[in-house]
């Protein structure tokens, strides 16, 4: 499920040489950190177009900008535009997703809660909302 509260934001240790902030496991990230990646040197071409069966994650866009949206195959449809390091959002497990409009320095970090398994991967948008439909019986 997404919800508002999947929007996180940071809070940003300030001082007079520059900025610094935190991100702990199950604290101001819910979930336990087993992977984390980067994504950067990026061009127009959207990426993501997938959902995922166990792990969860929290994408943190520390440098430039993007678009995220989100799907769960009920009719939730939503749209977050990230261009702070100080905010982060939540992806749940079944939740399609796709990244789009990165900006040309735009560098995104990836916490997950599940080392990399390409079977945990639904990469169909008909198969996910198959399997969407089929849990909700
Ligand atoms: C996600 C979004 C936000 C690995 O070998 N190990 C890894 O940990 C990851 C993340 C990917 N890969 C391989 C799988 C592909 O052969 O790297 C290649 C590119 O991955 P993909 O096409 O899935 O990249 P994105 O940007 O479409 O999606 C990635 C994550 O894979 C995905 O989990 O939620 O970022």
């Amino acid at each position: 499920m997404y919800s508002d509260e999947a929007h996180l934001r940071f809070n940003t240790l300030k001082d007079s040489r520059g900025n610094l902030i935190a991100l702990e496991a199950m604290k101001n990230i819910p979930i336990n950190i087993q992977r984390v990646y980067y994504i950067w040197g990026l061009n127009k071409e959207p990426r993501g177009f997938h959902a995922h069966r166990i792990t969860k994650q929290v994408l943190i866009c520390i440098q430039g900008s993007l678009e995220l949206l989100f799907d769960d195959g009920k009719g939730m449809k939503k749209n977050i535009h990230l261009s702070s390091p100080s905010e982060g959002v939540f992806i749940d497990t079944w939740l399609w997703h796709e990244m789009h409009n990165f900006s040309d320095n735009c560098i995104l970090v990836v916490l997950a809660s599940h080392q990399y398994d390409e079977s945990d991967y639904i990469r169909s948008y008909d198969k996910f909302l198959k399997e969407v439909q089929k849990r909700s019986v």
